[in-house]
């Protein structure tokens, strides 16, 4: 039987779903804040947040913020804990537009979480994060612009 490539595509993702049930955690691990708008002369981030009940080996996995001007691929590395954090910090050369969309792949190039386009020139400490973490509806409404809560909670988003 000739599977179109569209087909190959769905088995793909009900493979991944199905290891995700399985327990491995590959679609837990989710793009939880993104700072494409840092003040003076800060730098990039996006901070990671594992919404599972174990460690996520983190090795081989990308992100990667899509910019107006430029695309920036940042490398990952070590492990992300049950219901931990980590931020992935870009370089300092990639000046931000503020309109830009992040993207995290796993080892295998498999896309496992995209944010939706995100646009800040405000050059704050304000952010774009999931309130609560993890809140993932695959809409606008699940990133809120928040102070800054980089490599912890995202909390209520109560200004501080
Ligand atoms: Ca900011
Ligand atoms: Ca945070």
């Amino acid at each position: 039987m000739i599977l179109k490539s569209g087909s190959f595509f769905k088995v793909l993702l009900a493979v991944c779903c199905l290891l995700a049930i399985s327990g491995l955690g590959l679609c837990d691990v989710v793009i939880n804040e993104v700072e494409l708008s840092p003040p003076d002369s800060g730098t990039v981030w996006v901070e990671l947040y594992n919404t599972g009940e174990s460690a996520v080996d983190l090795t081989g996995w990308t992100v990667k913020i899509v910019d107006v001007a430029w695309t920036g691929p940042i490398a990952l590395k070590g492990s992300i804990d049950a219901k931990g954090f980590i931020v992935a910090d870009g370089q300092p050369a990639w000046v931000t537009t503020g309109n830009g969309t992040v993207y995290l792949y796993d080892s295998s190039g498999s896309m496992v979480d995209k944010t939706s386009p995100q646009s800040d020139d405000s050059h704050t400490d304000f952010t774009y994060g999931r309130i609560p973490d993890g809140k993932k509806t695959d809409t606008r409404a699940d990133f809120a612009f928040m102070m800054e809560s980089r490599g912890r909670s995202n909390g209520r988003g109560v200004r501080v």
